[in-house]
């Protein structure tokens, strides 16, 4: 990442590289998100630029360790701040903001006496400074969105905190008076043991992004209220106009079929199914953007497997698919819905260094 030539631009780094490039004072990076089983508070590095941590081991394929810093570069000068809790970097074009809320904050009488829980209105919250943020710093358009919950397939409150998560979320969306259906943010929503909710974003001030569905799959905004009283506020995957260059923004994608999971207890037939599911959006994507020409070797993927045991046989899947130059990334994640083994979120379109190379 050392020339910053490009609209935008991703690396994977190993925890010992990331802190020999960024522990120093240069402003060098848009924001940065590590991966790792190390505990960790920080939320900036040395040169103020955004850094969350994320207690999400990455599965050491590579013999790279099991930590691995997702850092978001870009070309320009680099202004950086936070509002409240919110730390961002942007460079006039692009903005990635990060926010961390500790769930203990919200666990309040005013939170109880509205009739929410703490995670709840954790969500609700982070989405409302969020939107704040990008409102008062007009950088109006979402690109992407990723959603880092604790237990997330644990229940408190005596409600999944999943649902309670979609609540808040959808809240936040509302309290704003933006859109909860058609064009939404593509999103991920995966899961961590413990630890603050962890949201962090890219957003842009040029050309609103467009956002595909699946024709394969309900659109999430729409799925039937069996999922939860408030459907998950998420488009399948954006097209961004960035600096001349289509970017591509795939949201998590699991073995969904219309709104049903496939594939119950097979992780092989689920990676294929969403491989499939992927394949059809990458289709959507050359509808609407048919200059960008995008493939699915073109693609850096970000793999989030819920079992170590079945890391090996999803990999196997993914290079016997994608050749053996494929870019795969492999954390260890609890997926949202308990019979999903496995989910998969994808970019193309922008330079990504790949120094994590399975
Ligand atoms: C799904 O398709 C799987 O709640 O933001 C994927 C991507 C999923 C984003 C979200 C959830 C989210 O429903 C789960």
């Amino acid at each position: 990442m050392n020339q910053q030539t490009a609209a935008l631009q991703c690396a994977y780094l190993d925890f010992e590289s990331f802190t020999e490039n960024f522990g120093r004072s240069q402003r060098t990076m848009l924001g940065a998100v590590c991966f790792t089983p190390l505990v960790n508070q920080s939320t900036v590095t040395p040169s103020g630029a955004p850094l969350a941590h994320v207690a999400m081991p990455a599965f050491d394929i590579a013999g790279s360790g099991n930590s691995t810093c997702e850092v978001w570069g870009a070309a320009g000068v680099f202004t950086y701040g936070h509002r409240n809790a919110l730390h961002y970097g942007h460079n006039g074009e692009i903005l990635f903001g990060m926010i961390q809320l500790p769930e203990a904050d919200f666990d309040t009488d005013a939170v109880r006496d509205a009739g929410k829980t703490p995670l709840q209105q954790a969500g609700e919250s982070a989405y409302r400074a969020l939107f704040e943020l990008i409102d008062e710093l007009n950088f109006p358009h979402i690109l992407r969105v990723w959603n880092y919950i604790a237990d997330i397939n644990g229940s408190s409150h005596g409600k999944e905190r999943y649902r309670q998560f979609n609540t808040g979320r959808q809240d936040g969306f509302l309290g704003n008076g933006r859109k909860v259906t058609g064009s939404v943010p593509a999103a991920s929503a995966v899961g961590f043991r413990a630890g603050p909710l962890t949201i962090y974003f890219l957003a842009g001030r040029g050309a609103a992004p467009i956002a595909i569905e699946n024709p394969r799959q309900v659109s999430a905004y729409k799925y039937p209220e069996t999922y939860g009283p408030r459907s998950p506020t998420f488009s399948r995957a954006s097209v961004a106009r960035l600096g001349g260059s289509d970017v591509l923004f795939l949201s998590g994608t699991a073995s969904i079929v219309g709104h049903e999971t496939l594939h119950v207890g097979d992780v092989v037939a689920q990676t294929r199914e969403t491989m499939a599911n992927i394949s059809a959006m990458v289709g959507e994507a050359n509808r609407v953007a048919p200059q960008a020409g995008f493939t699915l070797a073109d693609l850096c993927y970000k793999v989030y497997v819920r079992h170590e045991k079945d890391v090996a046989a999803i990999h196997g899947e993914l290079r016997r698919t994608l050749g053996p130059a494929a870019r795969l990334m492999f954390l260890q994640a609890d997926i949202c819905r308990t019979n999903l083994a496995m989910e998969i979120e994808a970019t193309a379109g922008h330079p990504m260094d790949f120094s994590v190379r399975p």
